[in-house]
């Protein structure tokens, strides 16, 4: 079986042909966390901290592209009427700019919104499963599990923003529901950099309590080296 470097221990890969599949996870990349006039900065963030994944995901999203693996990007917003926004949600914070309000990319938070966009490095291709989430986890009231059901997934490979709020949330969902999950430390960002690293710690604590950590580098030459030739 391959498997690739990583902590706490080498993780394994579906074999080809096993019908078991492994699957890029892309949380949240949007112009609202990672461009200034967003949710993040309304939420009095320093968003340019986030940027610097950009390469390093789009290196992943390119293997995962050449490897004819699966893709599944997350977006967080709301409609437009904000019916599935809690109250609390949007009362949260002392900013003066909300969920909803009108900003320098459009509505904050609200689907279809410039600033709901994932950024352009990044944009999805035909094909590739764009999951919209009205809360922090990709599974809350989202179909995301039907989708992996259908497609055989059974591996998630955990990428973007923020590792201690969407990233960390999506991961704790996943392994509640039996995915073997991996969480690729130059992947992801926070706009904290001590919670990103005690997340890191976290997940992979107690013999992988959540899952295992590992490097983009590392997840790539192991997918090439498994995958090469045809799609798991
Ligand atoms: C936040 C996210 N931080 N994508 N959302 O509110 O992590």
């Amino acid at each position: 079986m391959s498997t690739v470097p990583a902590s706490p221990y080498p993780y394994p890969l579906p074999p080809r042909g096993s019908g078991a599949r492994v699957a890029l996870v892309i949380i949240d990349m949007q112009r609202d966390f990672i461009e200034p006039g967003g949710f993040g900065a309304a939420l009095g963030n320093r968003v340019e901290h986030l940027q610097q994944i950009v390469p390093t995901v789009a290196a992943l999203l390119k293997t995962f592209r050449e490897l004819s693996l699966p893709v599944i990007h997350t977006r967080e917003g709301h409609r437009p009427d904000l019916s599935d926004c809690p109250p609390a949600k949007k009362l949260r914070g002392d900013s003066t700019l909300r969920i909803g309000d009108p900003g320098p990319m459009g509505r904050i938070l609200v689907l279809g919104e410039p600033g709901n966009d994932i950024i352009p490095q990044l944009r999805p291709e035909a094909g590739e499963l764009v999951i919209d989430k009205p809360g922090k986890g990709a599974f809350y009231a989202t179909n995301l599990q039907e989708h992996l059901k259908t497609l055989g997934i059974t591996h998630l490979i955990f990428t973007g923003v923020t590792t201690e709020v969407c990233v960390q949330t999506s991961m704790r969902e996943a392994n509640d529901r039996g995915y073997e999950c991996l969480l690729i430390e130059d992947g992801t960002e926070s706009y904290f950099p001590d919670f990103k690293q005690a997340t890191v710690r976290m997940i992979q604590s107690q013999g992988g309590i959540v899952g295992w950590v590992t490097t983009a580098d590392r997840l790539i030459a192991s997918l090439r080296q498994a995958y090469a030739g045809g799609a798991a």
